[in-house]
């Protein structure tokens, strides 16, 4: 096994530098330096069309998009503690929120922040008002009435929570999102963890090494 993340601690491999420490296992990161555009290298680009981080190769096998990693990693590495087995019926749940932080929080959050014009019934994020809400519903609500959170699962952290909490951060560092109560007490839970203080660490470790953002 031989995880190799290509990494920036100003981008959303940041957010995956959380995973693999949730996950537990053994990973080498390769700096990627956005400042002399090396991202859009033949050799990166090779790797990622999109000229994008992060892009993760494990075994020889690319993956790219956050989300994408994220439920790619908890598959292979984590099933049954983070991804509930293909048997198990709250994987459904895990996947919907999971596929909800990129396909409606983003492009919801950019709208609403870029005051876009869009027909509430044919954008996926309907109106920035409704996602806001049903982002609250989920983080409040857990798997079920009968057992009503701390995480998206109800008990049961799983790697949905860092894919849909590491969205809610990151619009929120950037203020494409309100900082509601339910907002700020769930981005200070999942911020909380010991896998998300050790990214943290890690993250803030190289940008201080680099010397960047000076
Ligand atoms: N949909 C992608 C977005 C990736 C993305 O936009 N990455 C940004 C950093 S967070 C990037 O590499 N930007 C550099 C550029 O596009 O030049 C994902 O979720 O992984």
């Amino acid at each position: 096994m031989a995880i190799e993340l290509f990494h920036h601690p100003f981008s959303r491999a940041a957010t995956v530098v959380w995973m693999l420490e949730e996950i537990g296992v053994p990973y080498t990161l390769t700096f990627v330096d956005f400042a002399s555009m090396q991202h859009k290298s033949p050799e990166m680009v090779a790797r990622n069309p999109m000229g994008k981080l992060p892009t993760l190769v494990d075994d020889g096998q690319v993956v790219t998009e956050t989300a994408a990693i994220g439920l790619y990693l908890a598959d292979r590495y984590a099933v049954g503690r983070l991804a509930p087995t293909t048997d198990d019926p709250t994987r459904g749940t895990s996947l919907r929120w999971s596929l909800y932080a990129p396909s409606v929080i983003e492009p919801g959050c950019a709208a609403h922040a870029g005051k876009w014009e869009a027909r509430a019934g044919a954008v996926g994020w309907g109106t920035y008002e409704h996602m806001l809400g049903t982002i609250t519903a989920a983080i409040h609500g857990g798997a079920s009435a009968a057992d009503p959170g701390p995480w998206l699962l109800g008990a049961r952290f799983t790697m949905a929570d860092v894919i849909f909490g590491a969205t809610v951060r990151y619009m929120r560092r950037f203020n494409m999102l309100d900082a509601t109560p339910a907002i700020t007490e769930y981005i200070e839970r999942i911020s909380d963890r010991p896998a998300a203080r050790a990214a943290d660490a890690i993250n803030a470790r190289i940008v201080a090494e680099r010397g960047l953002g000076r």
